[in-house]
């Protein structure tokens, strides 16, 4: 079992999902609960209910007008309710994320609702009301472990409430390439949610690979081995393949009661060779495509009529969604077709089982078929088919696998096929049927080995393990030591204030050319101007500065320091030549990279050279960044330039300019004044460096930094630059 034990630095965990595992029953004779059998309930049944966990979600409608009773029971089982209303359930769950992020997900664009901006704001709404509730009975030394698309915002808006909490997200389907992903109004806003945890855990490395490259597309995230780092904070992003309780399927099927069940079902249907599907109705499961595969090979081969029996199990779901209903109708109309051309007055071919079936029927269909069809369209994991294989004690059986389905990267020994190739899936299930004995044994025995080596006990403690492993996030909060700070250089005359412009007195943007300082951050620097002598030292070009701040009795410096401009209408000084030599025969170089390199831009720059590849597919921009550093360093002025990483662009740029040279000159006129440096990057630690030890640096953000003080973002900065103004 993956409790969590003694020897471990979590104190409790706790675990969230939409619906809690319980669902309350109202009754005539007292409240009741029902336990649910669903793969997420099982699963985390393992690291739940020795009283180390708290388990937070939807205990059903009863949970909205909760009895003392109701709030025993629930207390009792370790779980807390978070209430949805109606109406909530109708925008939060079947409009936005069962009728959004799912078929995105699963890549079913003609499923994906248009036009979802209301239930968009039931969404947010709702995972605002998962992360109140979490920290309130958050305490420092628990680790948070968040389920699944329904509550993607809620390790940020945790984050937010909890800087210091451990936080893992899981999320069970599969995260899309980042050209569907792309497709979603609120992408940014769903990444940064789900960046607000410390370890992000996917079904395959191909899912959790998706969802780096989507971060470094869309927000200009850097993956370094399997970490990105959101802000210097490490995100963990890894695969965590779910398993099941094999031990227990394979001790369900050896039981007296299910070899009965099975034998039972076997007599009715002597000579013929049993197929099975079991999934919930659902448009991602591929069940058309499976009965037109079926229809096509009983075309081929009329013969085989007589020799089938296909059992559909089709566990309803969702039934409120639209789109839900309108499947339902397709598949009962395929159902009927196949029937119609190929049944017999007394028997029929397929047989659609519209329920659930309880787990000791379960176990006899998977016991009783010799053919399992596990054929979604896309599927996150699909459980079933490990559960086939774990019941398959006799080594027997032939699992025919969606390569769509993440269990094939790990299930080897199906017969993998593609569900959109109708002919191939209808020569697999032939395949299926006549494979001879030995080969059928050959391969359950590998499947059956890898369900048995996966256990969902296992996936659950690695999880919980790298949880663990995290760091404790340091807290960023504005500190006391720098409100007394700030106090001090209230009162002090003269002062002289250094700060950084993207990231410290705006907010980074995707587009450079949209981060234009707003009304605010004018008045904020007009105010400062008249009680220090205030210098923006940023990488930008002298244009966009003079763009910007022109207008402002403030010193300008741009590219780091190789221009500056001391006051307004003062010419622009550079401090080195201007081009460098070596810049015209740089740029060719640049150039042809860039030509071969889909998404990379070139930036020119008086002085510097930029090559910026955010949007670019991360492998080939890695082949790239190492063609480019090799012919950096192999170039004959290699020693007058200095070649600088950024956040997803690599600089070059004239030897021994950075923000530090701007330092020395401003304070020479004025030696003993009092000084402030705010920077949220690499290159204003070398303006750091530059400081008189008296001086107060501001770090913003949580990368690592030489600097004293921090503060979380650019509205503190904003706070911290206006308190210096106020009268004492
Ligand atoms: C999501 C992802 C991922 C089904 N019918 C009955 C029944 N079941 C049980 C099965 C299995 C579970 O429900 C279904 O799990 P799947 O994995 O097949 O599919 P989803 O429900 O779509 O699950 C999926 C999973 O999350 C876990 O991360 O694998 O990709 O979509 O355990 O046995 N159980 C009983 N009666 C039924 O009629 N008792």
């Amino acid at each position: 079992m993956a409790r969590l034990g003694t020897n471990t630095k979590v104190n409790r965990l706790l675990l969230v999902s939409n619906r809690l595992p319980i669902t309350l029953i109202p009754g005539a004779d007292g409240p009741a609960i029902e336990r649910s059998t669903g793969g997420l309930a099982t699963a985390l049944s393992s690291v739940h209910g020795d009283g180390r966990s708290l388990w937070f979600g939807w205990p059903g409608p009863a949970g909205n007008d909760l009895t003392p009773e109701f709030t025993a029971l629930l207390a009792e089982q370790h779980t807390v309710p978070v209430e949805i209303s109606a109406a909530e359930v109708k925008a939060y769950y079947e409009g936005f994320s069962n009728g959004v992020l799912w078929p995105l997900c699963h890549y079913l664009l003609d499923k994906v609702r248009l036009d979802a901006h209301e239930d968009w704001e039931a969404y947010r709404l709702v995972n605002e009301r998962f992360a109140e509730r979490i920290a309130r009975e958050w305490k420092p030394g628990d680790a948070v472990w968040v389920h699944d698309y329904q509550l993607a915002l809620v390790p940020a808006l945790l984050r937010q409430r909890c800087p210091e909490a451990r936080i893992g997200f899981f999320l069970h389907v599969p995260f899309p390439a980042p050209e569907i992903f792309r497709i979603l109004p609120w992408r940014t806003e769903v990444l940064r949610g789900i960046l607000g945890a410390d370890v992000v855990g996917f079904h395959t490395a191909q899912y959790a690979f998706h969802f780096a490259y989507a971060c470094s597309q869309l927000l200009g995230l850097e993956l370094a081995g399997d970490v990105l780092r959101d802000d210097g904070r490490p995100v963990r992003v890894a695969a965590f393949p779910i398993g099941i309780d094999a031990e227990a399927f394979a001790t369900r099927a050896a039981s007296e009661e299910v070899q009965r069940r099975a034998a039972e079902l076997r007599a009715g249907i002597p000579e013929r060779t049993l197929l099975v599907a079991v999934d919930r109705l659902d448009y991602t499961k591929g069940l058309p495509r499976r009965l037109l595969a079926l229809e096509r090979l009983l075309t081929q081969r009329p013969e085989l009529r007589d020799k089938l029996h296909f059992i559909q199990l089709a566990v309803p779901t969702r039934e409120n969604v639209d789109a839900y209903a309108d499947y339902r109708r397709t598949v009962n109309e395929l159902v009927s077709r196949v029937n119609g051309r190929f049944g017999t007055p007394t028997r029929n071919v397929v047989h659609l089982l519209h329920r659930s079936v309880d787990p000791v029927e379960l176990s006899a269909l998977y016991v009783a078929a010799d053919v399992m069809l596990v054929t979604p369209l896309r599927d996150g994991m699909n459980l079933v088919a490990k559960e086939y294989a774990a019941s398959r004690i006799d080594d027997s059986g032939v699992l025919v696998l969606s390569e769509f389905a993440g269990a094939a990267t790990e299930l080897h020994e199906a017969l993998h096929v593609n569900p959109y190739d109708l002919d191939a899936l209808a020569s697999a299930i032939l395949r299926a049927i006549e494979m001879p004995g030995d080969e059928r044994a050959l391969r359950m025995a590998g499947l059956r080995r890898s369900v048995h080596g996966g256990s969902v006990h296992r996936w659950a403690r690695s999880f919980v393990t790298s949880l663990e492993e995290s760091p404790i996030p340091p807290a960023i909060a504005p500190t006391r030591a720098l409100e007394e700070a700030a106090q001090a250089l209230r009162d002090a005359e003269p002062l002289v204030a250094f700060l950084d412009y993207d990231g410290t007195l705006v907010d980074f943007s995707t587009s450079p050319r949209t981060a234009t300082p707003d009304r605010e951050l004018l008045r904020v620097l007009e105010r400062l101007a008249k009680r220090a002598t205030v210098h923006v030292v940023s990488g930008r070009s002298r244009e966009s500065l003079e763009d910007f701040f022109g207008s402002l009795p403030i010193g300008l410096h741009a590219e780091h320091g190789l221009w500056s401009r001391k006051t307004p209408h003062s010419p622009w000084t550079a401090r080195l030549p201007v081009p460098p030599t070596w810049l015209a025969p740089l740029r060719e170089v640049f150039e042809g990279i860039v030509r071969r390199t889909d998404g990379a831009f070139l930036e020119e720059k008086s002085g510097a050279l930029a090559f910026h590849y955010r949007s670019t597919e991360p492998q080939l921009a890695q082949r790239r960044l190492g063609e480019l550093r090799l012919a950096l360093a192999a170039h004959p002025a290699s020693s007058e330039f200095d070649v600088l990483p950024g956040a997803r662009v690599l600089e070059v740029r004239q030897r021994g300019i950075h923000k530090g040279v701007v330092v020395p000159e401003v304070l020479a006129a004025l030696p003993s004044a009092a000084v402030i440096a705010i920077g949220d990057d690499l290159t204003d630690e070398a303006l750091f460096g530059a400081l008189p030890e008296r001086a107060v640096a501001v770090r913003v953000g949580r990368g690592q930094s030489i600097a004293r003080f921090r503060v979380p973002g650019v509205r503190e900065v904003r706070a911290l630059l206006a308190s210096l103004t106020e009268t004492t």
